[in-house]
This record gives C-alpha cells, structure tokens and sequence, in this order.
C-alpha cells in the first residue's frame, strides 16, 4: 500500500490579494521555500514532496505518522505568514490514495475557507508490513543533443511539457501519476503499474511524438528508497547494462 498526504495552504487565493494584490516575486519566493521546507521535513522521514502546483503539493508518506505530520504542520504555522492543512490516505494505487487524502481534507473546508485552518485529516495510514512504494524515474532519451543544446530554451520547454502531458493522459488510467522533477525527469508513484506496462506507454508516446525515453522502476517499503532504486535502474540503462527501455530494481 502507498501513502499519499496532500498538502494544501489555507485560504491562499484570497491572502495573495489581502488587502492588496502582493507582489509576484515574494509570491514565488514564498513558495518556493515552502516547497523546499516540506521537502526537507517529509525526506528526514524517507518521504518525497512533488511540487505539483505550490498552492497544493502531493507527497508519498509511507513511515511518516500523524505525530511527524502535525509536527511538520505546527513548525510551517510558526515560520510563514500562511498555515497549511493536510489530508492523508492509504490505498492500493496512487490515484486511489490521492483522492481519498484529498477527499477527507474537503470534508474539513474549501482551500478559500475562512473557518478552516491547519486541519490534519487522516484517512488511513499504512502500517508497517503493508508499505510498498514502486517509483519510475522517466527520462528524455539525448535531450541534451536534440534539443538544450539546439533549439531555442523555451521549445525544449514545451516538448518537454507535452510529454508530460502524454505521460499524465496514459498513466492516469492505470492508477499511475507522473509529476515533473526539473530537466527531462518525470517520477511516477506507480504501484501495481508492470514493467511490460510502461514500456507499452514508453513506445507509444515515441510513436505519438516523436521523443524517445527510458524508465527505471525501483520498489521499496519507502519513497526514498524506491526513488534511489529507481534512479540505480536508470543509470543502469545509461551504462549499457541492459538494453530494456524499462528497467527494475527491487529492494535487496
Ligand atoms: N531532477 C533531476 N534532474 C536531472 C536528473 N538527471 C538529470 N537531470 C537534469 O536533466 C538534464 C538532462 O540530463 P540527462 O537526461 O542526463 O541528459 P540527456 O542528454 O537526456 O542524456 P540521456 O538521458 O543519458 O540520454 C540535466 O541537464 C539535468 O538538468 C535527476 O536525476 N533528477
Ligand atoms: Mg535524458
């Protein structure tokens, strides 16, 4: 089972405007630490924050528990001008686990709502033995050659973009998600996703646009560990050791 927490500022829209519209930048700053804040927090405990859109974030949770969580939750309320609230689930699949947390966060309050405020919503959490994590790091074949180094910055941007979209579209209906990690690198939390199964998806959006990429799974009881397996597998594909577009490492 895969534990999701969706972390989620209070009643951000209307602070961003109150009394007056706040500048960008300081919006951008304050959001980009906040990003980086959870993620030092939620990785001292094995987990992963995606970044996803700021306002909300996404983060695999397994081996975080409710006192970690409320801890995390009081020290952002000591250190930001804004709180946040937390909605956290368990289920077989990632997409499953994502919309339960989010779902018993809604039950508390909109994310404009005045009343709610630090609200940590439990759905489940997974115990022990049940935690399993499977990651894919997914990778752009030679971006580097391609397309950083010879087209304009902005159209690698957007290819880059639309794979991802491609890569949403077709692992969503698997139960699968694919967040962007910076560069060519896309991570998805993909429980019961099959190597076969990616590679599929793999080939298909090389047919559909053109831009090869490659995969390494890692499967592990934690987010950190899978993502490191899953990075292991990666440069195993780079280094020659296997020829598969999708490769597996599993915890030893
Ligand atoms: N977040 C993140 N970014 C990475 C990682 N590896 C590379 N990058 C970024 O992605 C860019 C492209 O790197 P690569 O994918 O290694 O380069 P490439 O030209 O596509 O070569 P191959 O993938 O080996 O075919 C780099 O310049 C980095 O900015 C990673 O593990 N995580
Ligand atoms: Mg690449």
């Amino acid at each position: 089972m895969i534990q999701m927490t969706l972390i989620q500022i209070d009643n951000y829209g209307p602070w961003t405007v109150t009394p007056a519209p706040r500048a960008e930048a300081d919006l951008q700053i304050l959001q980009s630490e906040l990003y980086a804040d959870l993620q030092r927090q939620f990785a001292a405990k094995g987990g992963l924050v995606f970044f996803t859109r700021f306002d909300n974030m996404l983060a695999i949770t397994n081996n975080v528990d409710m006192d970690d969580h409320r801890r995390i939750q009081k020290s952002i309320g000591n250190r930001y001008p804004i709180t946040v609230s937390m909605g956290v689930a368990a289920a077989e699949t990632p997409y499953e686990a994502q919309r339960d947390a989010t779902a018993v966060l809604q039950n508390y309050g909109g994310a404009q709502s005045e009343e709610r405020k630090e609200v940590l919503a439990i759905d489940g959490l997974v115990n022990k033995e049940d935690s399993f994590v499977q990651i894919a790091h997914i990778d752009i074949n030679g971006i580097t050659d391609s397309l950083t180094d010879i087209i304009p910055a902005y159209d690698t941007s957007f290819i880059v973009n639309r794979v991802q979209h491609f890569l949403m579209k077709k692992l969503i209906e698997k139960g699968s998600l694919v967040f962007f990690i910076g560069g060519d690198n896309f991570m998805s939390p993909c429980n019961g996703l099959s190597p076969e199964g990616l590679l599929k998806i793999v080939e298909e959006i090389e047919d559909e646009t053109n831009i090869a990429l490659k995969a390494g799974i890692g499967k592990a009881p934690t987010a950190e560990k899978a993502a490191n397996l899953a990075d292991l597998a990666l440069e195993e594909i780079r280094g020659g050791v296997t020829y598969d577009l999708v490769h597996v490492m599993n915890k030893k």
